[in-house]
């Protein structure tokens, strides 16, 4: 196999800006921080690198400033706004103040890496949300005292809410909401959006966080899942702000994700005319196990929670310990009346749908690929819409498909989330031989390529599964099955051109340095 650092493998983005008139082309790592990103765009356009910013597109929607942003043409740059032009709001004085004041103490008296880039990282967060959602005062109080926490721990000598390797598992579950549903604005789709919502080659990446929440409502209403369950339409705005505030800000498993996944679902509803097979409690199983599949992932995979002996570990006896929690917090975020979207659902109906929600949920962990395929393999030739049992074994197919789907999209859409994998992959692996843990090879940046990576998962596990549910709905082919097939062969050629360069490269290291220079 082919080395990543040796075959060239460095994500890059590349975004173009305008400001003033003057264009500019920017280009940074997929590795970035967001404050690292933050920092380039404000000096590229002539601003000191401490300005507050917005980033904005040609229709005034402002880009979330991070290394998954939305690529840009160079004939639609974005735009640098300062934020020193806007009057700033009380908050963000008081955020700013007490952030910087804390930061500089810090940096004073602990001059340690980590402290240093655990502030920065809160900070960025911090001033990324002032900017584009807005911060209650309350919550700037609560960051005022996390990071006297904070600073009261280290002046202590107490580092574990630093670097305790638990406490990094352990964020804790944001019951509350933090901006409510008056500050999540109200958009509307337009036409051309509805349709291309329905469909696997939807854009994914277009979209901001508040789009993404409008489109998730909009797919409740349209498949009549808030009438059926009579839910109370600001519920269902609060709720789905829960669950976007329990994602974390992780390379791969983050709100996008979920929004991928949901956003398949929806599309494969559609695609196998599921609403005339299926009734409303499936097709509420379906979408909400979907919205809350991956809930507070912390970003490291079951393997390294079983070997690190995590608490989530400890919590769930070795078994699914990550699929367990993801339902757990999704049951805790329902649990909440401001956000139970279930509130008015008949008790026993609520205990089918929250038993269905927990199987698909605990279906996707992919240590139970070949068991869930298996299942429904053999109903296939006789598929019984009227069985429950064989509904149920679809339904975790689906989810399936759908959680592995991102091979089905465009490739330009599908593309960007193997760097995100491989940079979530990589972090693990880098703390697993830190801490002298087992080390999965295809998580390892010595080992693992784009290429490689995708091939086997594309020919061993994408094709087999998608072709199993294509015995069901012969309809999937061309929309997904194909993809998969053109996909798998573009990896392979470029399989080919990377081994075919690194054959180029072994060569070359052989000829003496005087040869080469004539
Ligand atoms: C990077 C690659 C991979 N590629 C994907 O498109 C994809 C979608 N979901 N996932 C994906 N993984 C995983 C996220 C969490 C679970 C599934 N991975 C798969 C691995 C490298 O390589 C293989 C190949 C074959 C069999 C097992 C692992
Ligand atoms: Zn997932």
């Amino acid at each position: 196999m082919g080395s990543a650092s040796s075959s060239g493998y460095v994500p890059k983005v590349i975004i173009y800006l305008q400001k003033d008139s003057v264009p500019h082309k920017v280009m940074f790592s997929r590795h970035c921080r967001p404050s690292d990103i933050k920092e380039l765009l404000c000096t590229t356009v002539g601003l000191s690198r401490n300005s507050l910013i917005m980033l904005m597109d040609q229709n005034n929607a402002i880009i979330s400033i991070d290394p998954t942003m939305p690529t840009n043409a160079p004939s639609s740059p974005y735009r640098v706004v300062p934020l020193s032009g806007r009057q700033l709001t009380e908050e963000d004085d008081l955020l700013q103040n007490v952030l910087g004041q804390v930061a500089d103490q810090f940096s004073r008296i602990f001059k340690v890496n980590d402290l240093k880039t655990e502030i920065a990282c809160r900070l960025a967060a911090l001033e990324k949300r002032v900017e584009l959602e807005g911060l209650k005062m309350v919550e700037i109080e609560k960051c005022k005292n996390d990071l006297k926490t904070l600073k009261d721990e280290l002046s202590l000598g107490n580092r574990s809410s630093i670097s305790c390797k638990h406490a990094i598992m352990e964020e804790p579950i944001k019951l509350t909401v933090q901006r409510d549903v008056p500050k999540y604005p109200k958009y509307t789709l337009s036409q051309e959006t509805i349709e291309a919502l329905k469909k696997p080659t939807f854009d994914v990446w277009h979209w901001e966080y508040n789009e993404m929440l409008s489109c998730l409502e909009y797919m409740y209403h349209d498949l009549g899942l808030v009438h059926e369950f009579n839910m109370n339409p600001i519920i269902l705005k609060r709720w789905l702000l829960s669950i976007q505030e329990n994602y974390r800000n992780n390379p791969f498993h983050n709100f996008r994700h979920c929004f991928c996944v949901t956003q398949m679902m929806y599309g494969m509803i559609h695609l196998c005319n599921l609403q005339e097979k299926l009734s409303l409690t499936d097709l509420v199983i379906l979408m909400t196990g979907a919205i809350c599949h991956d809930l507070d992932h912390p970003g490291y995979n079951n393997a390294y929670q079983v070997n690190a002996r995590t608490e989530l570990a400890v919590r769930y006896n070795d078994i699914s310990p990550l699929e367990n929690h993801h339902c757990a917090v999704a049951f805790q975020i329902l649990s909440q009346p401001e956000c139970n979207i279930f509130a008015n659902v008949d008790p026993e109906i609520f205990k089918r749908i929250r038993q269905g929600i927990i199987t698909l949920i605990l279906a996707t962990d992919m240590a139970r690929h070949g068991e869930i395929l298996d299942t429904f393999k053999p109903k296939v030739a006789t598929f019984d819409f009227l069985n429950e049992e064989h509904i149920i074994s679809l339904k975790m197919l689906l989810i399936k498909c759908c959680d592995i789907s991102n091979e089905v999209r465009p490739t330009e859409v599908a593309d960007p989330w193997v760097d995100c994998l491989l940079e979530e992959y990589f972090t693990q692996s880098d703390r697993e031989k830190s801490e002298g843990l087992p080390v999965a090879p295809f998580m390892d940046r010595d080992k693992v390529t784009k290429p490689t990576a995708q091939i086997g998962f594309i020919k061993f596990v994408l094709i087999p599964t998608f072709e199993t549910l294509m015995k069901l709905f012969p309809q999937i082919e061309e929309a997904m099955v194909q993809p998969l097939r053109d996909s798998r062969d573009r990896y392979e050629e470029l399989k080919q051109i990377d081994d075919a360069m690194n054959e180029l490269r072994k060569k070359t290291e052989n000829i003496p340095l005087g040869w080469k220079k004539k």
